[in-house]
């Protein structure tokens, strides 16, 4: 079984070097803060992909060749926003698919049904609430072929062990027919990277203070969000965006439902995010380890993005 919020925080908050998971920052409040992120006009990775995504969604589907109706399935679709364009495109080529977006919150899959099919009024859809994999694991049981979508550079919140163990259980769950299509920022301009994570209207410092009032309102903690900062950095050595929360004083913090004082030092820092960025030759060697083969990769314009196809061996 996986962990609880507040198991999270108490593990997390009691540890020597302290942390908090960036799977927790997308509460109601804080995929609004995300929507606001992608506006940005620093934060490059959403304009890249749709990019590729409008301007390539024929050889995208050409490479798939997939000549029956088929299955997209997205994992964590969000706003679904990229993916309009190449369900756009399809439509538009009278190609025979469903849409299958998959997202652990019902509420998110509500919205998104409801705004594409305003859009597309006569798109299949399906949308699915919950677990990933056990959601895969049900699809295996079709015969018509899926196309995988693992897009916007998620892969990159993975730190190396946690990605192999990832894309070793989608490649499980994949039919022989079936293909994945995975969006991951590159490597590039440092500069580049950096502002991407550090932009001056603090959008990016309110969506990791989030995690701080999420713990306020459903552990009754009493962290005064003026007490921190936000603060991140780009190894481009390792191609690693680490992101942090700091404490500006020392101080301790009560988080009532845990029952636990928290101290801190001034300065005191908790990790909230990893963002990693790849080159080709590093994600070919993650994936093509976990039994599948690369088709191509489809880059930006910049080429600061690829989304790129594989196929099970
Ligand atoms: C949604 C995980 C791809 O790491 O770039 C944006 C989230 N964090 N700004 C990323 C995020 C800070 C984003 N991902």
């Amino acid at each position: 079984m996986e962990n609880t919020f507040s198991e999270d925080v108490l593990d997390g908050l009691m540890a020597t070097n302290k942390s908090l998971k960036s799977k927790y920052f997308y509460d109601d409040n804080g995929s609004r803060i995300f929507q606001d992120i992608m506006n940005l006009e620093s934060y490059y990775l959403t304009n890249c992909e749709l990019e590729i995504f409008r301007e390539q969604a024929q050889d995208i589907f050409d490479a798939v060749n997939f000549d029956t109706h088929f299955n997209l399935i997205e994992l964590g679709a969000g706003d679904g926003l990229k993916t309009s364009a190449l369900i756009a495109y399809l439509l538009l080529k009278k190609i025979d698919f469903t849409y299958i977006p998959i997202d652990i919150s019902q509420e998110a899959n509500n919205i998104l049904k409801e705004d594409l099919l305003k859009k597309f009024p006569t798109l299949k859809i399906k949308a699915k609430t919950g677990d990933y994999f056990e959601i895969l694991a049900e699809m295996q049981q079709e015969n018509d072929p899926a196309l995988v979508l693992f897009i916007g550079s998620n892969i990159g919140n993975y730190t190396e062990a946690a990605a192999a163990n990832l894309i070793s259980l989608m490649s499980q769950y994949l039919k022989s027919k079936d293909k994945l299509l995975i969006g991951v920022d590159l490597k590039k301009n440092p500069v580049v990277v950096s502002k991407a994570y550090n932009d001056d209207e603090g959008i990016t410092k309110a969506f990791n203070l989030n995690l701080l009032k999420r713990i306020n309102t459903e552990l009754s903690g009493e962290f005064n969000l003026a007490n921190f900062d936000f603060y991140s950095f780009y190894n481009p050595q390792n191609g690693e965006v680490r992101s942090y929360i700091v404490s500006l004083v020392k101080q301790t913090v009560r988080i009532g439902k845990l029952s636990v004082d928290i101290e801190f030092r001034k300065g005191e820092t908790i990790w909230t995010e990893l963002s990693k960025k790849y080159d080709h030759e590093e994600l070919e060697e993650l994936i093509e380890s976990k039994g599948l083969v690369l088709i191509n990769h489809f880059v930006d314009r910049k080429n600061y993005f690829t989304d790129s196809l594989f196929s099970k061996k």
